[in-house]
């Protein structure tokens, strides 16, 4: 398959101004009647109409009326010497009960759901499909009354009425301008729960979110997060909904988190449905930012949309940074904002990172790809998101509250580009450093490859200064063998070495500044010399993590420890435990011993300190004393064991299990009560710390044969008041191998048979808990004979394949490599059904050149297995060829 590539970019050589749909909904034979209106786009190079299809049964094309003539090459319906302006109707048929790709039209439980972005609307109709080609929507749907009750599409109803043979139809009108990818409908048996709600400009709105009728009691907290979203976006942004009428609904089969439709967001049941027997804190979690990404996209991404594909981090990177700064918001104090800033950061080191050192490393702005669904990556969102806030460091929170509201007046209604966005930032900063390094910044974007930042620290006791020097520098990625220096704002304490903070003021300046001050970074090498400094300090570097790149500082343990006992920055407090956690598993790694005492006395007397500290919240205990996790530590070095990683990892968690014994007993005496069930942050902390205590105890007690803790916890499973605690306990008994974990596992699985997400959750348990004598993997192969596993289900599919083959690598590299037959095999398998999961699942083993023999070999040949398949789909091909090039 052929490369796309940016530099490529041509306008559309025809617009497309109105597209009038109608659909007789049959699940086995749709047909779609699309009357459009086009006309010649004159400032393009012309050529004639190229319509994009897929999976398509064509059956008349008119051109004003008249039979016209046309012809297919590969996939396109072409048509040459037509007027400047014209009415084309095209006639198709689909079967969305075949399609379980789950692109285009498709049936999930007897409802048809719509999946367009960014290539499905082919699959529904000829068009061109492509994201700056904007139209204006009418949709009508016509469909038996008695199966398919609910009728909805973008925009507002605007016709609904009966049809002859117990037929009815609803007419919606789109009242904005669109790309096709945006483009939805729902139709089937569905049940809503609404509210009204009057914002603060005055207007009245109606918010429903539809799901299944047995799933009501579990959309509340949806809902409110809706609420929350529309009324943040007003008051932060100062961007209104801009509809009458905003609808989610709620599948079970959908390829990802969920999409943004206009006006009718369609999301995965496992972002929506919630309540607290069935949910977990961390589900509530994700729900809010979810229904804000979503929400938050109907003005970056709907209003103001992408040029070309290679612009999807000007929406998803800003729209992510937009949930990541509303779910801040919504925290109560500065502890709870650390701890989700903490949580994103881990989610950038432990994905993202190792995609930018890896086969498929790509800029936040890719320059080619061949499928573009295997973009949706970790990079466009997650990295894309820490440009966005660099920019926000670089012209503070008012300044780039600015440069919205200038990016949305200058292009409201438009398709561009990320040059569109950063140029809006910067002119509405024009006093800023972002302005005046704009070309430079946007290496950001162009620039694969994680950035390295060495800085060694030099004290001059008799000039009392002390100097920082800094020295940034990329590795090579595929395709840019050479990078150049990127703008890097460093955020900056000092402290004294009993842990004060110092005041920063830097040589020549005639006044100190005091705490956190930013260092813009614009060399590959630069030196900051601070003066009036007593003693050696010790620097608080890359405070709040304000740039996404690895930062190498030669650290004393001492100095560790005095950060993570002092530093008034959360964020690096927590950064310095995980620095020497890393460093003595990394030690231990090295060394040809087995691995016992792998952390030091010092280590754990921090910790000792950090859970009896009363002032710490306890959600900040949690991420304290929660180890770097198997990928992130392989990540830092350059030839990986997994089972060696693994079983270092292992030994430190039981140390830590045996260590502190007390503390967990006492933590879980204090922690495990959190009186009626709300899922803030301050009580959700609670109960991670107190499941985290469950789950050390349990493995103490493996080690001294002790029943008194399994016990407990077993009683703690069976009456536990909400999702939270229960699967904790349940958790604590299956990842510690205990004898109880088996009852334990049964009798949830009775409970909660008739809840899809509580069973996935059962699934991915058991597939993703800690190996013993390479059990895993026949318990998974035994899972997938399980009545209630379905490979056709991406839920489902993820729970058990996905959380053995990504999420567990001490059990899926196996020194017998039938770890990675299980997943060649599994790809394939995937492949036929669901291109996008397959390659999902395919990048699995990404890393594969980084591993020690004899897992290199095997993995490779796994891989190599995958790319000889015939039928390949694009997808898998480019993942897999990436990954052997
Ligand atoms: N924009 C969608 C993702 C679509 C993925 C297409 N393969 C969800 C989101 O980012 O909000
Ligand atoms: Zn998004």
């Amino acid at each position: 398959p052929l490369a796309i590539r940016r530099e490529d970019y041509v306008a559309p050589a025809w617009w497309i101004d109105t597209v009038d749909l109608t659909f007789d909904l049959d699940p086995a034979k749709t047909r779609v009647l699309n009357r459009m209106r086009l006309r010649r786009n004159p400032d393009s190079v012309g050529g004639p109409l190229r319509l994009d299809g897929d999976e398509l049964n064509l059956a008349r094309v008119l051109v004003d009326g008249q039979g016209a003539s046309f012809r297919m090459e590969a996939d396109q319906l072409v048509i040459d010497n037509l007027p400047d302006s014209f009415e084309l109707e095209i006639f198709t048929t689909c079967c969305p009960v075949k399609n379980t790709k789950l692109m285009g039209l498709f049936v999930s439980e007897n409802t048809f759901f719509t999946q367009c972005e960014a290539e499905g609307f082919r699959r529904i109709t000829y068009f061109l499909d492509r994201p700056d080609v904007m139209a204006s929507y009418t949709v009508t749907l016509r469909a038996d009354k008695a199966a398919y009750p609910v009728l909805l599409s973008n925009g507002n109803l605007v016709d609904s009425g009966e049809l002859p043979e117990g037929r009815h139809f609803a007419k919606w009108v789109d009242p904005f301008r669109k790309p096709s990818y945006l483009f939805a409908l729902v139709a089937g048996k569905l049940v809503a729960r609404e509210q009204r709600i009057t914002t603060r400009a005055g207007k009245e709105h109606l918010l429903q979110v539809y799901v299944r009728a047995g799933d009501l009691d579990k959309t509340e907290h949806a809902m409110n997060s809706l609420v929350h979203s529309i009324l943040w976006d007003e008051t932060r942004f100062g961007l209104p909904l801009d509809l009458d009428r905003f609808m989610i609904v709620a599948t079970s089969d959908f390829n990802m988190g969920a999409m943004e439709n206009k006006g009718l967001n369609i999301f995965n049941t496992k972002y929506v449905l919630a309540n607290q027997a069935t949910a977990t804190d961390a589900d509530y979690g994700n729900i809010e930012s979810v229904v804000g990404h979503e929400y938050f996209h109907n003005w970056s991404g709907d209003r103001v949309t992408c040029r070309d594909w290679f612009q999807l981090s000007l929406k998803e990177g800003l729209t992510v940074f937009r949930d990541q700064e509303f779910s801040m918001d919504l925290c109560a104090d500065a502890s709870a904002r650390a701890v989700k800033r903490i949580e994103d950061v881990r989610v950038l080191r432990t994905a993202q990172f190792p995609e930018d050192a890896g086969p498929m490393a790509h800029p936040v702005r890719p320059d080619s790809y061949i499928e573009i669904s295997n973009f949706y990556t970790v990079t466009i969102y997650e990295k894309g998101a820490e440009v966005v806030r660099m920019m926000q460091t670089l012209v503070g929170r008012k300044g780039f509250e600015h440069g919205m509201s200038l990016y949305f007046k200058r292009h409201d209604g438009q398709a561009v580009t990320c040059d569109d966005f950063a140029q809006a930032i910067a002119d509405a900063n024009l006093d800023s450093e972002l302005s005046r390094l704009l070309p430079q910044f946007k290496r950001w974007y162009s620039q694969a490859g994680t950035p390295r930042l060495a800085a060694t620290g030099s004290y001059d006791a008799d000039a009392r200064t002390y100097t920082l020097r800094f020295t940034q520098s990329c590795a090579p990625t595929p395709g840019q063998p050479l990078k150049l220096p990127f703008v890097i704002p460093v955020n900056l304490g000092l402290l004294a070495q009993d842990g004060r903070e110092l005041p920063l003021q830097r040589d020549g300046e005639s006044e100190a500044t005091l705490h956190t001050r930013t260092l813009v970074l614009t060399e590959a090498s630069q030196q900051f010399t601070f003066v009036g400094i007593d003693a050696e300090p010790v620097p608080s570097i890359l405070r709040g993590f304000s740039a996404p790149v690895v930062l190498d500082f030669d650290y004393t343990d001492t100095q560790l420890l005095t950060l993570l006992a002092n530093d008034l920055d959360p964020f690096n407090r927590w950064e310095a435990g995980q620095r020497l956690a890393l460093r003595s598993a990394i030690q231990a790694i090295a060394a040809s011993s087995a691995p016992t005492a792998v952390l030091d006395d010092a280590y754990i007397g921090a910790m000792r300190e950090v859970l009896r500290d009363p002032k710490l919240d306890a959600a900040f205990k949690e991420l304290v004393l929660t180890l770097p996790s198997e990928t992130y530590i392989a990540e830092q070095l350059d030839v990986v064991d997994p089972q060696r990683i693994h079983a270092v990892r292992e030994a430190m968690r039981v140390q830590l299990a045996t260590a502190l014994f007390v503390e967990w007993e006492q933590v879980y005496e204090q922690h495990h009560d959190t009186g009626a069930y709300t899922p803030d942050p301050l009580s959700a902390g609670r109960r991670a710390l107190s499941g985290m205590a469950l789950t050390f105890l349990c493995l103490a007690a493996g080690e001294s044969g002790d029943t008194v803790w399994p016990g407990k916890t077993l009683q703690r499973f069976k009456d536990a008041g909400n999702m939270t605690d229960r699967f904790n306990a349940l958790s604590a008994l299956v990842s510690s191998g205990h004898a109880l974990a088996a009852q334990a596992l049964a009798r949830f699985h009775a409970i909660f048979k008739n809840e899809a997400l509580v069973i996935d959750k059962w699934f991915s348990l058991q597939a993703g808990s800690p190996d013993r004598g390479g059990h895993v993997l026949p318990l998974v192969k035994q899972l997938m004979k399980h009545p209630d596993f379905s490979v056709k289900n991406p839920n489902r599919a993820r729970s058990v394949i996905f959380s053995y083959c990504s999420a567990n690598p001490g059990a899926f590299h196996r020194p017998d490599a039938a770890g990675y037959v299980f997943w060649s095999d599994r790809v394939i398998e995937l492949d036929a059904i669901n291109p996008q999961v397959a390659a999902r699942l395919a990048r699995g083993l990404d890393r594969w050149s980084k591993l020690a023999e004899p897992y290199r070999s095997a993995a490779r040949e796994a891989i190599v297995r995958v790319a000889a398949r015939p039928d390949l789909s694009k997808d898998t091909q480019e993942v897999v060829q990436r990954a052997l090039a």
